[in-house]
């Protein structure tokens, strides 16, 4: 087994001011001092520091340097949360910056991670990437009851509907979640994309979704493609 080790973003100092670095946040991620991560976070955007290189150069090198802990077994459930909320207290601080002010939304999404699933941070940035797009977003967080996700679908009348999974146990219930829209009448009215790490686009086929995004420039490419498609009016 590897130790893992904190991987250093390629040429981050070309994207940060002279004199920076992100020693202490990717730190404070590790550790999962997220109030200090608000700080630093806070501190980056007030430096004009773009917002998408503070969620790669800044957030993600300690979060994954936990995460590979944690797939290893070598911190546990404890240890990775107080990491994650420490990322999404940097997420909370940059999302306002990246959502779009369009007047006119480009379409409705709805988004959520399906049944029985509590992870939560990649959904959390394929939202933050597609409100920058110009997408009205309906986050229905994790855990998410198939009948849950067709009554946000009826109230938004959305256009497209994603399902997040993190764990081989749980894309089930992304199958499950078409077959319940289906049995529902709506299949025709939304567009459906699926993600999540143990995805793939045969397994999207599959299940008869309609895409898949591997990450979240792929989810924001999808979506613009899918909302020109043809879809059966909402009532
Ligand atoms: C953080 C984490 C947790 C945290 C989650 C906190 C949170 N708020 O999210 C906690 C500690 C709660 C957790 C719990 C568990 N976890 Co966990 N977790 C992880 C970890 C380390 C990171 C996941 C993550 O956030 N990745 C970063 C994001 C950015 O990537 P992403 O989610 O893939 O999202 C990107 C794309 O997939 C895509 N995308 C995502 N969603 C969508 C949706 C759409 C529509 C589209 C188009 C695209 C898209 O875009 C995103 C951005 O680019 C992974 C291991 C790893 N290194 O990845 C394990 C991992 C997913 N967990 C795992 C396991 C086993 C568990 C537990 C079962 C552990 C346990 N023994 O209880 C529990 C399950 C709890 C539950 N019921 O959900 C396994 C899953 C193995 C498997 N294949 O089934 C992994 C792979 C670790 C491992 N190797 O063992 N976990």
């Amino acid at each position: 087994m590897a130790i893992p080790e904190l991987k250093i973003p390629d040429g981050w100092e070309g994207r940060a001011p002279g004199g920076w670095d992100w020693q202490p946040l990717w730190e404070a991620v590790e550790k999962g001092h997220h109030d200090f991560t608000s700080e630093f976070v806070q501190n980056s955007i007030d430096k004009d520091i773009d917002p998408r290189t503070i969620l790669d150069d800044g957030l993600f090198p300690g979060f994954n340097l936990q995460g590979d802990r944690f797939s290893e077994q070598l911190i546990f459930i404890p240890e990775m949360l107080i990491t994650a909320r420490a990322m999404k207290a940097g997420l909370a601080l940059i999302r306002p910056l990246l959502a779009a002010k369009a007047e006119k939304p480009l379409g409705n999404f709805v988004i959520g991670t399906v049944l029985g699933d509590m992870h939560d941070i990649g959904q959390s940035i394929v939202t933050i990437m597609l409100e920058n797009a110009g997408f009205k977003i309906t986050n229905l967080g994790t855990d998410v009851h198939p009948d849950k996700f067709i009554e946000a679908a009826r109230e938004e009348k959305a256009d497209l509907i994603g399902f997040s999974a993190l764990l081989s146990t749980t894309v089930y219930y992304q199958k499950v979640t078409i077959e319940e829209i289906t049995k529902a009448g709506v299949r025709d009215k939304m567009k459906i994309l699926i993600g999540g790490a143990p995805t793939t686009q045969e397994w999207a086929d599959e299940i008869g979704a309609d895409g898949w995004g591997k990450d979240a420039i792929a989810a924001v490419k999808l979506a613009q493609a899918l909302i020109q498609e043809k879809r059966e009016a909402w009532a």
